[in-house]
């Protein structure tokens, strides 16, 4: 197999791709999406804070475990997801891409259920090309990079993005992966949400590289860093990815830097480790927002269609929590199932008191 020579100038370091989309909601250039795929990522963002929303309300009503919110980082996700065809490429979520995930084809209804405990009803359905969400950070890249081997071993036309963290590229399996992906030339996109912080630990302190797309140089792939709120830049960029990858050119990495303007999850308090300066700026530059104003401007929806969508985005979403809770829950043994054959002594003890504890 020859690989192609790896030139430095195929990796920037600092921002290769100018600003598409800014923070006025005008796009320099030609819109590198159709009116038709504007609106369509525009309805994902919307619904994306509207299940922020419900699902922090849900877990303080103790209906939902713990949840992870996207705020801030919906362009990051909404522009790299829609640049896959969902019948054709695989999705492999980290644990913060819930639009990807319900865009790549995971039904609402699923989706909730497995927040709020309903797990007959979890399930990813038969013919969805995507993975489970993944808690143990960067273990879904492994995953991935084999995944994508396995398409080029079978010759099928058909394209892997992966998601991580800023904090997941500290991992050794983010490593060992994408050297994998390199030697193999595999058709794997690695987008990396640089949100500025693993849980409590900035950036900075996590690595001295000033870049992650950098890294991509010492796997023999391009790395591209895109302004990750930028919706009209994170989709060109993944775009070129995918097509590339497609077409036999092997692996990319893209790095959206952006910012996770809420908390890390539900059971996380960020005052206690950033100051609230730092999360203004951000929310002064919502990607929402940018795309909101630019679909106004255009006249792509009127004002009264924009606040009419809003409205139904929300409407599903509560008829859709509404019939979840309505479906069985597991029995309280469910988790000590599908692990062991024969349960050891000390675990077959928790199962007891557990199914005991449940029948009370
Ligand atoms: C292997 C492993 N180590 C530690 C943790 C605890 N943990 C959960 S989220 C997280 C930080 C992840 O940061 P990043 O990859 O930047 O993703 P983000 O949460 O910012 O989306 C850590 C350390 C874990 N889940 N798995
Ligand atoms: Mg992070």
């Amino acid at each position: 197999m020859t690989q192609q020579p790896i030139e430095a100038g195929a990796v920037d370091s600092t921002v290769t791709r100018d600003a598409r989309l800014g923070a006025d909601g005008v796009a320099s250039g030609d819109a590198p999406m159709s009116r038709e795929q504007v609106l369509e990522a525009y309805r994902l963002m919307l619904q994306s804070q509207a299940i922020d929303d419900l699902a922090i309300k849900l877990q303080r009503l103790k209906r939902v475990g713990l949840y992870a919110p996207v705020q801030g980082q919906e362009a990051a996700v909404v522009g790299s997801a829609l640049a896959l065809d969902p019948r054709r490429d695989w999705l492999v979520p980290a644990s913060r891409e819930q639009p990807a995930m319900i865009r790549h084809g995971l039904p609402l209804v699923n989706f909730f259920a497995g927040y709020m405990g309903r797990l007959d009803s979890a399930g990813i359905p038969e013919g969805v090309k995507l993975l489970p969400r993944q808690q143990a950070i960067a273990a879904q890249l492994p995953h991935a990079a084999g995944l994508a081997w396995a398409m080029k071993l079978r010759k099928e036309r058909a394209a892997v993005m992966v998601y991580c963290g800023d904090g997941a590229s500290s991992e050794g399996d983010f490593h060992e992966s994408l050297n994998l992906a390199g030697v193999m030339h595999v058709p794997l996109v690695v987008v990396v949400i640089n949100n500025q912080y693993a849980i409590s630990t900035p950036f900075h302190k996590q690595t001295a590289a000033q870049s992650l797309a950098s890294r991509a140089i010492g796997y023999g792939m391009p790395g591209i860093a895109v302004d990750g709120n930028d919706l009209f830049a994170v989709y060109a960029a993944s775009d070129d990815a995918v097509r590339r990858a497609l077409d036999g050119g092997g692996p990319t990495l893209i790095e959206c830097r952006t910012y996770r303007v809420g908390f890390h999850n539900t059971s996380d308090n960020p005052n206690d480790y950033r100051e609230q300066e730092e999360v203004s700026a951000a929310l002064a530059d919502d990607p929402t927002t940018r795309v909101e104003r630019y679909v106004l401007a255009q006249g792509l929806l009127s004002p009264g269609a924009m606040a009419q969508l809003k409205v139904e985005i929300r409407a599903e979403l509560d008829a859709v929590q509404r019939s979840v809770a309505d479906l069985p829950r597991p029995e309280a043994d469910f988790i000590f199932q599908n692990v062991y054959d024969v349960l050891p002594a000390r675990t077959e003890q928790q199962r007891a008191e557990t199914v005991k504890e449940d029948r009370r």
